[in-house]
């Protein structure tokens, strides 16, 4: 971000949090977009101890009225103004933090006065929020998930950027009707299939089937459009989920044993797992009986796999008719979760799931 960002979130990380900022609107964006930034916490957020640190800082520390008042170009694109909903680090979000999160974006996308959404977000889990939104809210207005790999505070920081583009996609008509998006690195992902598969660089975040388009100094260039069912297509809508489902997630590796998924099982609530299995979903011959006796006392068991592209195949090296399995399809474990607990708040059917998984 500019120098002037820099030593506003160096000063700003000296202090506490500020309380959530009020609205901030930027004089030469009139007649412009009208585009709510919701800010949670993350590295875009974040700040270390000097321009070196790119790697080493503390994340969720600088308020959102200072985010947009460090990058006064947003003024170009948009009118903005800033709710700040949390300030946390995204591996310690929760299911309640995700729900408050969805209503807000819900609530706001039917302002007759906000033409898109901008969220920024840690990078850890963004991959899962954007999904999350994808499935549930019903806009058709843009809605962009957004984060930075390096701290406002660091040499070649990527959030300015990144943000910028954001707002603007978020402010463009053609971005309309597309799903929630993901921006980062100059490019635009659909919030279903893109994940963060590089935990060190600023090109982090991939898609295996592309990314939709990129953006390049706030002009949009589409190659592709999401097939898959999202936002308004939805038959999932947050103002009707006031609870998530539990899922959890077990992984499968050389020596894997059942005790990891017994133990799981006895978890309260739990109404699915999801098995991040070996190759195409592959599950251990010792685990097999555990996930069997979880399925006949009405557990989901649903198989994703560990590698990060491809897609499992139904019925491969497990028997999924004959044990009452759903496969995650293209979608990585956590992926997975997500829209389980989403699908599980319709039915515990199998057979609706695995439709559910092929279609969303
Ligand atoms: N801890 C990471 C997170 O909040 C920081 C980041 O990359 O945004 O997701």
């Amino acid at each position: 971000m500019r120098s002037v960002l820099a030593a506003m979130v160096l000063a700003a990380s000296a202090t506490t949090f500020d309380p959530p900022a009020v609205a901030q609107t930027t004089a030469q964006a009139a007649n412009k977009p009208r585009i709510v930034i919701l800010a949670t916490g993350g590295t875009i957020a974040g700040a270390g101890a000097s321009s070196v640190n790119s790697a080493s800082y503390s994340a969720a520390k600088v308020a959102v009225d200072k985010l947009i008042a460090g990058l006064p170009e947003l003024g170009r694109v948009a009118e903005v103004r800033g709710e700040q909903v949390m300030q946390v680090a995204s591996e310690s979000l929760s299911n309640e933090d995700l729900l408050k999160l969805a209503h807000r974006v819900s609530d706001l996308s039917k302002r007759a006065d906000v033409d898109g959404i901008v969220i920024t977000h840690g990078t850890d889990t963004l991959e899962e929020t954007a999904y999350f939104l994808n499935l549930t809210v019903h806009t058709d207005k843009p809605v962009v998930v957004v984060g930075s790999m390096r701290p406002g505070t660091a040499l070649s920081a990527d959030g300015a950027l990144n943000l910028y583009d954001a707002v603007s996609v978020a402010g463009s008509a053609d971005a309309k009707s597309k799903g929630v998006f993901v921006t980062m690195n100059d490019e635009i992902h659909t919030g279903r299939d893109v994940s963060k598969l590089v935990n060190i660089k600023t090109e982090a975040f991939k898609s295996q089937w592309g990314p939709l388009g990129m953006v390049v100094e706030g002009k949009n260039y589409w190659f592709r459009a999401p097939i898959k069912r999202h936002t308004t297509q939805s038959e999932f809508d947050i103002d009707q989920i006031q609870n998530l489902p539990r899922v959890e997630i077990v992984y499968g590796y050389e020596n894997a044993q059942r005790a990891v998924v017994d133990a799981i099982g006895t978890q309260p609530g739990l109404q699915a797992i999801v098995h991040a299995g070996t190759g195409n979903g592959s599950v251990a011959n010792r685990v097999v009986p555990a996930l069997q006796e979880l399925r006949g006392k009405g557990i989901n068991v649903i198989r994703s796999a560990r590698v990060p592209a491809g897609f499992v195949v139904r019925n491969a090296e497990q028997p999924d008719d004959k044990y009452d399995w759903v496969v995650a399809h293209d979608l990585n474990p956590q992926k997975a979760r997500i829209l389980a607990m989403v699908a599980l708040t319709k039915t515990r059917n199998p057979k609706e799931l695995q439709r559910i998984f092929w279609e969303y």
